[in-house]
């Protein structure tokens, strides 16, 4: 009910576990401003007719005498202030201090570039590899700066769309090359700064299917506009099928490249 108003305000669909109480929070907001918005207006509308130059010629120098204005002050700091404690603080703590460890975790590192997003996964082995910017390097199929000199790398690939399996924890490291950008994610209610030369993170769970678009959340250049990519949550069987398919390939390519040198 209270997360109807959302709706009525045209809320991108919802894709992930804690999101629906980022929704709530958004619902009780969306309540107060409305309750705000129509008191206001229907105030001023009132002191309009009240106080108009034809009903008082002389000017009154005591003004307010009453004290429904301070209690209805002092009414709207509670409210704000049980939103800010009660509901903002305890998710961002939640979703801040509290990582998911289960081994069914799926681990990845977002790098976004002037103007496109790359995802690299950390493969069969759950093991991302280092990243170092020398070793970064488009043309020869390492546009995140694999480091092959890691084991970890080996299996890591790099996919230029999000896909992600349902029902299971994601930590993306988000990274990025040049200036900052933001991973907005926005039907999973998470959006994170990709500043360069720093490691930021986020977590969710998306728990529906679907496709849906990934935008860069920050003001990054000429062509932040078309700074799109594709998210797909897929059931857990296809995504694992797709992680062994690919982890595979780029195995086998990291191992030829040595043997090669
Ligand atoms: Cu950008």
């Amino acid at each position: 009910m209270v997360s109807k108003i959302n709706q009525w305000f045209g809320i991108p669909e919802l894709a992930s576990e804690h999101g629906e109480l980022v929704d709530h929070m958004l619902g009780f907001v969306h309540w107060f401003m409305l309750i705000l918005f129509v008191g206001w207006s229907a105030y001023l509308v009132w002191v309009f007719y009240r106080y108009n130059q034809k009903r008082n010629s002389r000017a009154d120098y005591h003004g307010v005498r009453g004290h429904a204005t301070t209690h209805i002050e002092i009414g709207v700091v509670i409210v704000e202030a049980i939103l800010l404690l009660g509901f903002a603080f305890p998710l961002w703590a939640k979703q801040a201090d509290e990582y998911p460890t289960s081994p069914d975790t799926v681990k990845l590192r977002a790098v976004g570039e002037k103007f496109l997003w790359n995802f690299q996964y950390a493969g069969t082995d759950h093991m991302l590899g280092a990243m170092g910017a020398k070793y970064i390097d488009p043309g020869s199929g390492n546009p995140t700066g694999k480091d092959p000199h890691d084991p970890n790398s080996a299996d890591d690939f790099v996919s230029p769309s999000l896909k992600l399996p349902k029902d299971r924890p994601v930590i993306i490291d988000v990274r990025s090359k040049d200036v900052i950008h933001n991973l907005a994610l926005v039907p999973m209610r998470v959006a994170t700064d990709a500043t360069p030369g720093i490691h930021s993170h986020m977590w969710f769970k998306p728990v529906k299917t679907g496709t849906w678009d990934i935008i860069c959340g920050q003001l990054c250049g000429p062509g932040h506009a078309q700074m799109k990519a594709v998210l797909e949550v897929v059931e857990q069987k296809e995504f694992d099928e797709w992680v062994k398919e690919q982890s595979e390939n780029s195995a086998k390519k990291a191992s030829a490249k040595l043997a090669a040198h």
